[in-house]
């Protein structure tokens, strides 16, 4: 099996541009909104162990993995900004993760046990409950520890996490003493080989292998009442999985840890069902902006091509999930169907999922928004459709969401390149300066670009004699144009990438991405979407909103050849975009339904304004809409 290693976050500098603005709401508002959220609602306090029955903010089953994802966030935003102006305000948020270690240490268990609701509220249920998250818990708690330690070089963290996973390695794998196998909510086994990575104890991969063999080959019905077999990817050993099911995070986490294992093992059996499965969500149950799980029901996968926009589920953690899954994919497969995916999801789902001045989140992120349907009167007491909430929240009860962005967004360099003794990859396009070894080879790469907003990107690279750089064309470019050195590449991609000798010392590579918008249409099958259109520019997916545009905005359609007017707006960090469109003449409809007069249907023209569709429903409510028709 052919492999490639990844460029850690903690060695590419974001510089400038989209994703330097994007990284600087996240870790100067965004990481302290979560904090103090976490704060108000008790999560924060809850680590001192101290709540009792008839006190307020009874701790709930999750808080332990809302505050890890904290706390790995911190990690990553202090390893970006060591030694930068913002090292002073940042040493302050690692004194609150070392005030929250020390709680650990105070209160974790003799056994190596940790876990705030099975010690103050249920300790009679430990390990006795396989939906109620230990193991989740556990594998939050480990990644964080794992951030932590390679941010700050301190081991403490770490230290109590190896010695809760020898705990849980002893009761699950030793003595099988827990009343279940295999984890309710997956996230243990991905944490597992990080866990391996960092410490070198090969225990810890073997316990990740152990709980990936052994999913699905348990009676799933002594598990849970209120779901199928495919909730929790039960239905089969992992081996014999080859479409996406169930709970879209639990899979999807799932399936980045069946790719680690793939990975650390050899494994082509299990990669070639993470390939299978990375194609089924990929070609059947993804939305365009990269969201996946459109059921509220579950919070799952559903069947092929079931993608309803308005009542879109598309939880910010899945999304997240997917680009986690697409990452690990990357680098076993040089294929920019993965990067592109990434690429989706970076600019659309994960940036829907936060406000744009990064204090308030999505935990569903849909696609189209009628507000009257959520305020109608039904007949019945209880609302029996549900809809998504289309305004931001600052916290949650369940709080996955937010933290899980702050930790995505302050890690976003590793998904820039991955390599291998010949090749250096180029997946995502960020203006940032990066500086890794190739065999003992000091290799430098600056990123000059100010994409998305216009598609032309600078190289300059430092040690690759002798090897290639590889860089993908993005799925939604029709034009582009490559230069080494000033002089034309015209070689094809491979599977994505245009692969470009480097022949000297330093090399300046410039690409030009042909930028224009562009129309896409959905396969037949999204019947929800026949008939209609998205706008899309570079990665970025456009929407209406009826603030702009006028109410009714599912009755805009937009002129196939209309002029697009590109202009950047700095409220919303990127362009937007102007064309020409019409809706019907309302006046000439008294009727509730009428015969329609073909000769006199003359529609208005109407100028249309398209924002990304990721600051949707930043200046209140409104209608929104990213399929639309077209004339
Ligand atoms: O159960 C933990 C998290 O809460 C899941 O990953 C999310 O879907 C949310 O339900
Ligand atoms: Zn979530």
């Amino acid at each position: 099996m052919h492999k490639y290693i990844s460029v850690s976050y903690s060695k590419v500098n974001i510089t400038e541009g989209f994703w330097q603005r994007r990284q600087q709401i996240n870790n100067q508002k965004t990481v302290y909104a979560v904090y103090n959220r976490f704060l108000e609602t008790g999560r924060i306090d809850a680590f001192k162990f101290a709540w009792k029955p008839g006190d307020p903010n009874k701790p709930h089953f999750f808080w332990d993995s809302d505050v890890a994802k904290w706390m790995e966030g911190v990690a990553y935003i202090y390893n970006s900004t060591k030694g930068k102006e913002l090292m002073k305000k940042d040493e302050e948020l690692v004194r609150k993760v070392d005030e929250l270690v020390d709680l650990i240490e105070k209160n974790q268990d003799e056994s190596g046990y940790f876990n705030i609701y099975f010690t103050v509220v249920e300790p009679e249920n430990r390990w006795k409950i396989r939906t109620a998250h230990e193991l989740y818990c556990a594998g939050h708690l480990i990644e964080a520890a794992v951030a932590y330690y390679e941010a700050t070089g301190k081991r403490k963290f770490l230290d109590l996490m190896c010695k809760y996973a020898d705990h849980i390695e002893k009761v699950f794998k030793k003595e099988r003493s827990a009343n279940f196998i295999t984890p309710g909510h997956e996230e243990i086994e991905l944490a597992l080989v990080r866990l391996y990575r960092a410490t070198g104890e090969r225990r810890y991969l073997e316990l990740a292998k152990f709980f990936i063999d052994e999913r699905g080959k348990d009676d799933p019905s002594k598990y849970y009442e209120f779901a199928n077999a495919k909730y929790a990817q039960d239905h089969l050993p992992v081996r014999e999985q080859h479409t996406a099911e169930g709970h879209a995070v639990r899979a999807t986490y799932l399936y980045s840890a069946m790719a680690d294992i793939a990975y650390e093992y050899n494994d082509e059996q299990l990669f070639d069902c993470c390939r299978k499965i990375f194609r089924d969500i990929m070609n059947k149950k993804m939305y365009i902006t990269g969201g996946i799980g459109s059921s509220h029901n579950g919070e799952s996968f559903t069947i092929p091509y079931d993608l309803p926009n308005i009542t879109a589920y598309s939880e910010s953690c899945a999304g997240i999930g997917l680009a986690l899954f697409a990452w690990r994919m990357l680098n076993i497969d040089a294929d920019s169907c993965y990067s592109d995916v990434i690429e989706r999801i970076m600019y659309n789902v994960l940036l829907s999922s936060v406000s744009l001045d990064g204090e308030s989140f999505f935990y569903e992120n849909p696609l189209e928004v009628i507000p009257s349907l959520l305020t109608r009167d039904t007949s019945l007491k209880k609302q029996m459709s549900r809809f998504p909430a289309i305004q931001r929240s600052h916290v949650f009860s369940c709080s996955c969401c937010p933290p899980n962005i702050l930790r995505f967004i302050s890690s976003i360099g590793n998904l820039i390149y991955t390599y291998d003794d010949k090749t250096v990859f180029v997946h995502q396009y960020i203006a940032s300066e990066t500086k890794f070894t190739i065999k003992g080879k000091n290799v430098q790469i600056i990123q000059q670009t100010d994409y998305p907003n216009d598609g032309k990107i600078t190289l300059s690279i430092t040690g690759m004699e002798g090897r290639k750089l590889a860089v993908r064309i993005p799925y939604w470019c029709k034009n582009y144009k490559i230069e080494r050195d000033n002089v034309e590449i015209t070689e094809k991609p491979i599977k994505g990438y245009v692969y470009i000798d480097c022949n000297n010392e330093f090399t300046t590579v410039s690409i030009t991405f042909d930028m224009h918008p562009r129309l896409f249409e959905a396969s037949p099958n999204v019947q929800v979407n026949s008939g209609r259109v998205a706008l899309q520019r570079g990665p970025i997916v456009y929407c209406l909103e009826a603030i702009d545009n006028g109410k009714n905005i599912r009755d805009i359609s937009i002129d196939k050849n209309t002029n697009f007017t590109i202009k950047y707006d700095d409220y919303f960090g990127t362009c937007i975009i102007e064309a020409e469109g019409y809706r019907r003449d309302e006046s000439k409809y008294e009727m509730l339904y009428q015969p329609i007069d073909f000769a006199n249907n003359k529609k208005l023209k109407q100028k249309l304004k398209f924002i990304p569709y990721y600051a949707f429903a930043n200046r209140g409510i409104s209608e929104m809409i990213i399929w639309i028709l077209v004339e």
